[in-house]
C-alpha cells in the first residue's frame, strides 16, 4: 500500500515562460529540507509558525551558489494540501529556472513526486475523499466552463455528501436487518420489514436517478460528439467552418470534396463539442472517397448528435431518410443555404440556415445544446467517472436483490443482509472508505506529477 510519508518535491506549476514557478516539498522532514535551501544567518524554516512567509536567496546544498530568490510559504500539518508538514517555494517563471529549484529541493534530500503524489497523500490524509480526488484532475482538465462547474462543485464535496447520506441510510437498514435475524417472523414488531422495504426503495430509487445524470456527465466531461452528416454538397464543411469561426475544412462546389472525418472541439453556450465533418454519404464514389464514407458511419454510429443537412434547392427534404442514415431521436435536419432559396422550404421540427450569411446558426447552436439534453439546472451534480457509474451501479443491482429477498421475509433476511454490505461496500468504494492499491493506482495515474 502507498502511504509513505517520505518528503516529496515536484514542480506545482507548467515549465516554461511565466511569471513565478512553484515547488513544493512535502512529507515528514520537508521543513528541515527547505532548511537546507537558505543562507546561513536566516531564520530556518522548521523555526517559523504555520502561515507564514518570507523572502530569501535560495543556495543549491551542495555547491552554495545561489539558485534563484524566491518567496517562500510555511505549511505546517496536518494545515495543508497533503495534509503534511509543507514548504512552498516561488521562485521565478521558466523551464530553467524552475528546473533549478527542483534540482536544488532534490539534492537537500526530497524525492520526486510520483503523478498525483499530493493529491494522493490528501486523501490518505484524510483532507478530501475519493470522489474530490477524482474532481481534482477533472477540473484542472476540464475542456468547458460545464466541465468546470461541475468539476468544481464534486471538489467541494457535493457528490461525496450526497453519496455519504445513502451510505449512512444502507449502514442503518443494513443494521435493523442484521439485528432482527434471530427474531422468528412472528416475534418481529409489526411492518418492520415494510418500513425497512420502503426506506430501502428510497435509496435505491435516489442512487438510481443519479446514476440516470450519467449521459449529460460524460458528455459534459469529454465533450459531445455532434456529427455532421448529409448528401455531397449539402454544406457540411461550410457549417463546420462557421461553427468554428475558422476555415477548417475545404469548401468547393466540387461534390465529394470532403474524403476523411474532420474532427475540431468547440464549446458551444459552455458545452464542450467535438464537432464532425464527414464525407457525403453516397453510391459509386471512388476507393478513397469509399473509406471517407466508412468512417462517416462509424461516427454516426457513435454520435451523440447527428445534424442531417439536406440542401432544399437540390435535394428533396423527403427523400434523405435513407437506410444508411436514419431519421432517429440523435437526428437534428438541417436545411442549408437559405440565402439561396427562391421559395420557402419547411420539414417538421427542421432548423434552416445559412453558412454563408450565419442566418440561423444561433438557433443551431441553442438546439445543439438543447438536444444534448445538458440542463445545468438539472444537473447540478452529474456522475463523470466510470468508476463511479460502475459501482454505483453494483449497487443499485444489489440494493434491488436485498429488496427482493426482504419481500421473501423472514427466511430470506440473512441474504438480504448480505446484499445491503455488497451495495454498502460499492458506494465506500466510491468515496475512498474502502480501497486497494489497485484503485488508488487506476485513480491518481491520471493524475500530473505535482498536483
Ligand atoms: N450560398 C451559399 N452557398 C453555400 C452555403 N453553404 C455551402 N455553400 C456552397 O455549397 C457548396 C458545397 O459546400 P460544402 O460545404 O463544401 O459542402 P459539403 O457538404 O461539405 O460537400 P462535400 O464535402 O462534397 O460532401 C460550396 O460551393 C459552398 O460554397 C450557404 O449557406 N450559402
Ligand atoms: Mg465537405
Amino acid at each position: 500500500m502507498r502511504n509513505d510519508t517520505d518528503p516529496i518535491a515536484a514542480l506545482a506549476t507548467a515549465a516554461g515562460p511565466a511569471g513565478i514557478s512553484v515547488v513544493r516539498i512535502s512529507g515528514n522532514g520537508a521543513l528541515s529540507i527547505g532548511d537546507a535551501l537558505l543562507p546561513s544567518g536566516t531564520q530556518p524554516i522548521s523555526a517559523r509558525p504555520h502561515g507564514t512567509f518570507f523572502h530569501t536567496r535560495i543556495l543549491h546544498p551542495y555547491t552554495g551558489e545561489t539558485v534563484d530568490d524566491a518567496v517562500v510559504l510555511v505549511f505546517r500539518a496536518p494545515h495543508s494540501y497533503t495534509g503534511e508538514d509543507t514548504v512552498e517555494i516561488q521562485g521565478h517563471g521558466g523551464g530553467l529556472p524552475s528546473r533549478r529549484l527542483l534540482d536544488a529541493a532534490l539534492a537537500a534530500g526530497a524525492r520526486l513526486a510520483n503523478p498525483g503524489e499530493y493529491t494522493l497523500r490528501a486523501f490518505l490524509n484524510g483532507k478530501m475523499d475519493l470522489t474530490q480526488a477524482e474532481a481534482v484532475a477533472d477540473f484542472i482538465s476540464a475542456k468547458s466552463e460545464v466541465a468546470a462547474q461541475v468539476a468544481r462543485s464534486q471538489l467541494e464535496g457535493a457528490l461525496g455528501s450526497f453519496l455519504s447520506n445513502e451510505y449512512d441510510e444502507l449502514i442503518a437498514v443494513g443494521a435493523d436487518v442484521e439485528h432482527v435475524l434471530d427474531f422468528s417472523e412472528d416475534e418481529l414488531p409489526l411492518n418492520f420489514l415494510t418500513a425497512l422495504q420502503e426506506r430501502l426503495a428510497c435509496v435505491t430509487a435516489t442512487l438510481q436517478n443519479k446514476l440516470s445524470t450519467w449521459r449529460e456527465g460524460r458528455v459534459i466531461a469529454e465533450g459531445a460528439l455532434v456529427v455532421i452528416s448529409g448528401k455531397p454538397n449539402a454544406g457540411k464543411s461550410s457549417l463546420l467552418n462557421a461553427l468554428l469561426g475558422e476555415r477548417r475544412a475545404i469548401v468547393s462546389a466540387i461534390s465529394g470534396t470532403t474524403r476523411d472525418a474532420i474532427e475540431e472541439g468547440v464549446v458551444i453556450h459552455g458545452v464542450a463539442v467535438r464537432l464532425v465533418d464527414t464525407a457525403g454519404i453516397r453510391t459509386g464514389a471512388d476507393e478513397i472517397e469509399e473509406e471517407g464514407i466508412e468512417r462517416a458511419k462509424s461516427y454516426l454510429a457513435r454520435a451523440d448528435l447527428v445534424l442531417r443537412l439536406v440542401d432544399p434547392t437540390t435535394d428533396s427534404i423527403s427523400e434523405t431518410e435513407g437506410d444508411e442514415n436514419p431519421i432517429t431521436a440523435k437526428t437534428v435536419v438541417v436545411l442549408t443555404k437559405r440565402d439561396l432559396w427562391q421559395e420557402s422550404f419547411s420539414a417538421p421540427g427542421a432548423l434552416s440556415i445559412s453558412a454563408k450569411t450565419g442566418d440561423g446558426l444561433e438557433g443551431l447552436r441553442q438546439e445543439i445544446v438543447r438536444r444534448l439534453g445538458i440542463d445545468k439546472e438539472r444537473f447540478d451534480q452529474p456522475l463523470v467517472s466510470l468508476r463511479q457509474r460502475q459501482e454505483l451501479e453494483r449497487a443499485c443491482l444489489a440494493c434491488e436483490q436485498a429488496a427482493t429477498a426482504l419481500r421473501e421475509g423472514s427466511e430470506s433476511l440473512v441474504i438480504a443482509g448480505l446484499r445491503l454490505r455488497t451495495a454498502t461496500e460499492a458506494i465506500g468504494r466510491i468515496l475512498g472508505k474502502i480501497y486497494t492499491a489497485d484503485l488508488l493506482d487506476a485513480v491518481f495515474s491520471r493524475f500530473c506529477v505535482g498536483k
